[in-house]
């Protein structure tokens, strides 16, 4: 019978006595434990009652539903009993200050995924942990996303799944419901450097930049085509449950900025969902763009900014960042020089 390890004896192995790490393995427990609520609520559906129903706006005029806000307060009411001085959340437009002389801040996307609010699909909560500034919670959540400490994310899905780092591996454990702990299943997620296997909206594509669009016509011409190979395409609508298959089975993910209106830099927000995701997906040997840098390079402006995201396995990564912005250098497979993709005029 394998034994597969508890989260609090993961944590503790690895905070030992140090002082930093036993406050990041607390934080990381409250995370855990409130996503199993989260989970909880999820997994009810509509028998906890109208959790779609929209009863408010968020910071940049997002509709929030009932669920986003329930996961907000839970996340919160968590954090509060951990060494935590900042919190800034996708449902707070300032950063909330908790206890001003602990030692982390949290950036949280309490529920990603809410479009999947009672369809009975993946949603997830996605968790950077930094070190707290003197200077306060702003400045705090405007640090370059290499200096987290620890990042995660939870999906609520089939299993309800937590992978996180602390910077040494990507790890996933999932809960066990006849306990209620969290069990490592993948103490080293590895991500291939090649794949065939994208993830995108593709009913954006009129919007997207010419040399994006030539990136998917190529995917899609598959073997008939430059790239030589078939790829298949699959799209769930949650950043979590995305990252959850590419941990899993490789891949690639893309949400480029596009030419509609608020989506110049994309839709996704860099503090509490793009840099998490980019540390865990690092950690796992994959890579993490806004297709003409690292995430973890970029330097936060402010809590809620948004940032073009491509992530997932490293050398297509590497690919479409030239097609981006080199396409030349693609040689005779050169994009855009008159050759006709499956969608192009
Ligand atoms: P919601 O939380 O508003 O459903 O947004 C989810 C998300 O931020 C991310 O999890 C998905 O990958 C992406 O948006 C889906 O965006 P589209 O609805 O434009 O496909």
């Amino acid at each position: 019978m394998t034994h597969f390890k508890e989260l609090s004896d993961w944590l503790q192995h690895w905070a030992g006595d140090d002082t930093a790490r036993r406050d990041i393995a607390a934080t990381l427990m409250a995370l855990a434990e409130v996503g199993t609520k989260i989970s909880t609520l999820v997994a009810a559906g509509p028998l906890a009652g109208d959790q779609s129903g929209i009863v408010g706006e968020n910071s940049d005029g997002d509709l929030q539903k009932l669920l986003d806000l329930t996961s907000h307060h839970a996340v919160i009411a968590a954090l509060a009993d951990a060494p935590v001085a900042y919190v800034g959340s996708e449902e707070a437009e300032e950063p909330i200050s908790l206890r001003p002389d602990a030692a982390l801040a949290v950036a949280v996307d309490p529920l990603d995924g809410s479009s999947n609010i009672g369809i009975n699909l993946p949603m997830g909560t996605i968790f950077s942990i930094l070190p707290a500034l003197a200077a306060g919670g702003e400045a705090s959540f405007r640090q370059i996303g290499r200096s987290q400490l620890a990042a995660g994310f939870l999906v609520y899905g089939p299993m309800t799944e937590l992978a996180l780092t602390v910077g040494d591996g990507t790890h996933v454990f999932v809960l066990d419901r006849r306990d209620g702990t969290f069990r490592l299943v993948n103490d080293t997620a590895s991500i291939a450097h090649a794949t065939e296997e994208f993830a995108i909206n593709a009913s954006n594509y009129r919007h997207w930049d010419e040399t994006l669009r030539a990136y998917i016509d190529d995917c899609l011409a598959g073997d008939d085509g430059v790239r030589t190979k078939d790829f298949n395409m699959r799209w769930y609508g949650s950043l979590v449950a995305e990252a959850s298959r590419i941990l899993a089975r490789g891949g690639v993910f893309l949400y480029p900025s596009d030419q509609r209106q608020g989506y110049g830099e994309g839709r996704l927000r860099l503090v509490y969902e793009a840099n998490p995701v980019a540390f865990l997906v690092e950690q796992a040997g994959g890579a993490a763009s806004t297709g003409a840098g690292a995430i973890l390079d970029q330097v936060p402006d402010e809590l809620h900014q948004r940032v073009p995201l491509i992530f997932g396995a490293r050398e297509e990564v590497e690919r479409i960042e030239r097609y981006l912005n080199d396409p030349q250098s693609l040689g005779e497979n050169a994009p855009l020089f008159g050759r006709r993709g499956l969608f192009r005029a």
